[in-house]
């Protein structure tokens, strides 16, 4: 795609013939391809939410690619968990005429990354970054991902319910975008029911020994311990605090959300509680058919991060679709327009923040899986 830009047109021209279509919404035919790239954590620390994100903009493309009317070219390139890689295929994705950028899979790498594309006018749907700023960094920064605080909030008011919470243990890696902003709005949760902070303590993102952290939080006694961490924390966290006898709920924030939590800390992960942005027990039609479509070309089911980035490039086409039109102001402005959209996320609307609005759901792990918590 290099030299798209050559006309001067920043938006890109496509590949194969103009981006501003006829039509609309479902009758909007495109001439030429639109050009759509994602930049995700393939490889390092991030690796597991960034493969299930490929999956499920993969399986998209594959469904888009059957529609009439408009095409897409859908690249994923790995950021390698590193905000400085991220910053190269950003700025790569400035010059080579993408349309619009999806991700980077981790807010701490969205702050350093975003703002390439922003002041070149590109626009970006991040599909997994959590923390508060994110989409304040410009109007061309959008999100499908529920916040931290759309979600921990409902979380912790329901833990405190069912577990009767009185008194907790707070534990977050204080050196990471996306960690340090759900311990906030963990923090103010607690505050607002009532909850008693025994004790805060904060290790960095690639501690992945907390024995002598969890003796010093089991010495309080408390009736939860509630995490905000990332994968490669929250494994080796859970697992060492049932070692060490600490039989309280786990409450965790978005990183938990991750199948790998199940899948290398087995029983240990039995119980713990997380607040989702993607219910995998909804029936909805959207759901039921992505559910089975992944299914089927994966040969396993999918998870909060694969439903969150096929929804993204749904919401993607949409918006194209909305202004019948390939090119980045256009589909920044059909961006603002997503309302009440079917997908397996629930009825998707993005509001005037650009932030992403829909249902979330508590859930709790049984039988090494995620389940609604009743
Ligand atoms: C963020 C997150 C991570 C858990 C995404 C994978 O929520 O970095 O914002």
């Amino acid at each position: 795609l290099a030299g798209c830009s050559s006309t001067g047109d920043d938006s890109g021209s496509g590949a194969d013939g103009g981006l501003k279509g006829s039509g609309s919404g479902d009758t909007c035919t495109i001439e030429g391809t639109v050009p759509v790239a994602a930049a995700l954590s393939l490889t390092g620390a991030a690796a597991s939410y960034g493969e299930s994100q490929q999956k499920g903009l993969e399986l998209a493309a594959e469904e888009l690619s059957e529609q009439d009317g408009v095409k897409y070219e859908l690249t994923v390139e790995d950021d390698g968990t590193d905000p400085r890689q991220a910053i190269g295929l950003f700025e790569q994705f400035v010059s080579d005429g993408t349309s619009l950028v999806i991700g980077p899979t981790l807010s701490n790498t969205a702050f350093q990354a975003q703002p390439v594309a922003q002041d070149a006018g590109l626009p970006v749907l991040a599909i997994s970054n959590t923390a508060a700023g994110i989409t304040e960094q410009g109007d061309f920064i959008f999100r499908d991902s529920l916040t931290e605080a759309q979600v921990i909030p409902q979380t912790i008011k329901a833990a405190t319910e069912k577990q009767d919470l009185k008194k907790v243990v707070v534990m977050y890696s204080n050196d990471d975008a996306f960690t340090e902003s759900g311990y906030d709005v963990m923090a103010q949760s607690l505050e607002d029911n009532g909850v008693e902070i025994a004790d805060t303590i904060t290790f960095s993102v690639k501690d992945t020994d907390f024995r002598s952290l969890l003796t010093a939080a089991k010495q309080q006694n408390p009736d939860a311990l509630v995490v905000s961490a990332l994968i490669e924390a929250a494994i080796p966290l859970v697992t060492q605090a049932r070692e060490l006898g600490i039989d309280a709920p786990i409450i965790g924030g978005n990183g938990f959300n991750n199948p790998q939590l199940m899948a290398d800390a087995g029983e240990a992960a039995e119980g713990v509680i997380v607040g989702a942005a993607w219910n995998s027990a909804s029936e909805s039609p959207e759901n039921t058919a992505f559910m089975e479509a992944f299914q089927e070309k994966y040969d396993s089911a999918p998870d909060q991060f694969a439903a969150q980035a096929y929804t993204g490039l749904k919401v993607v086409d949409h918006a194209v679709r909305a202004n019948c039109s390939g090119e980045r102001d256009d589909i920044r402005d059909g961006l603002t327009k997503v309302k009440d959209l079917p997908t397996p996320l629930g009825s998707f609307s993005i509001n005037e923040n650009r932030d992403a609005e829909h249902d979330a759901v508590v859930q709790i792990v049984q039988d090494g899986k995620f389940a609604v918590l009743n």
